[in-house]
């Protein structure tokens, strides 16, 4: 019965309302009826950072203004548990799946799951590496190249008539993720025609706090004066260093310049109040506003573009002071 069931339904054609196959209705986004509410199945990387818990904060208020119910996990920065997070959405059948990966490579077996299941997928904040794109709708989030080439150039002008050699001591993101990779390959590309620029030590801090701080207790160690300029991938590990820094009796954002990311309001306090950061070039987390329009947008059927940029400027110390007021994170 089943079989002359399905057949009646092929030769009915695939927008065909197939009785008892539901399947091929309501799985598939676009036929979503108007007043069942959405859920939103979000795997988190964690809660490592100022700029992260911001963006948390923000998705589970946008998933309330907008009704959608959200399901929301913290990976702790561990791949393996926002896997298991999108297997347990998966499992519970929800209409989306939203997640920043943790990392940009081994999603592709669980993104086929999700779409065996016929559940959409949305990238925000960071992306991944995989040939075939047609595994997520959309990724919303920062340019993380164009964030390092904003960092190189800003370094370039700052330097423009130095002799040199300028020593930097690089304070990498989580290793294998979008912003860390890109934000090195971006000043790299910047600072490789200089060679006055010497990049003399790079290690992750893991985007944490106690991680810049530690990282730089072990670069002053190994280099102590002749760091000329610290290059973190974001404000909590500029902040570690600036601690480790002034415990050893350096002055950061004068006799070390302290280059920095996400411009978030510790980081402005940083430039504002004692001059200790030079640059923070932004990085939004303020993504849950849109990511809740896409949601709709793919469950109304609406075409996303592959890719939805967030804007974003530089903010040097002598502008930290009077924005400080205005920053919403
Ligand atoms: C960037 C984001 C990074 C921030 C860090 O979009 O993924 O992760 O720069 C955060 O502060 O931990």
């Amino acid at each position: 019965m089943a079989n002359t069931r399905r057949a009646a339904c092929r030769a009915l054609g695939a927008l065909a309302m197939c009785a008892g196959f539901g399947a091929l209705t309501l799985a598939t986004p676009g036929a979503h009826a108007e007043d069942k509410q959405i859920t939103l199945g979000f795997a988190q990387v964690g809660a490592e950072s100022a700029w992260r818990t911001a963006n948390t904060e923000l998705v589970k208020s946008a998933a309330a203004d907008a009704k959608i119910k959200l399901k929301f996990s913290d990976a702790q920065q561990k791949q393996e548990n926002q896997i298991k997070a999108i297997r347990s959405y998966i499992a519970q059948k929800v209409d989306v799946i939203a997640f920043s990966p943790v990392v940009e490579s081994g999603w592709e077996p669980v993104l086929r799951e999700a779409r065996a299941a016929k559940i959409p997928v949305i990238l925000t904040d960071r992306n991944i590496d995989v040939k075939d794109t047609s595994l997520y709708v959309t990724m919303i989030g920062s340019d993380f190249l164009e964030e390092g080439r904003r960092g190189g150039k800003w370094l370039a002008d700052h330097y423009k008539d130095a002799q040199g050699p300028i020593n930097i001591a690089e304070l990498q993101g989580t290793v294998g993720s979008a912003p860390a990779n890109d934000r090195h390959a971006g000043l790299i590309e910047v600072i490789k025609s200089d060679p006055k620029f010497k990049i003399i030590a790079s290690q992750s801090g893991d985007f944490t706090l106690a991680g810049g701080k530690q990282v730089m207790e072990a670069f002053i160690k190994s280099y102590g004066n002749k760091i000329n300029v610290v290059y973190a991938h974001n404000d909590d590990m500029a902040l570690g260093a600036i601690q480790a820094m002034e415990e050893a009796g350096m002055h950061p954002g004068k006799d070390v310049v302290v280059v920095s990311f996400d411009a978030t309001k510790g980081g402005f306090q940083a430039m504002a109040a004692g001059s200790k950061m030079n640059v923070d070039v932004e990085c939004s987390p303020l993504l849950g506003p849109q990511l809740m329009s896409a949601v709709k947008d793919v469950m109304a059927g609406k075409p996303l573009p592959k890719r939805i940029l967030t804007e974003e400027t530089v903010f040097p110390m002598s502008v930290a002071a009077q924005t400080l007021p205005t920053r919403k994170y």
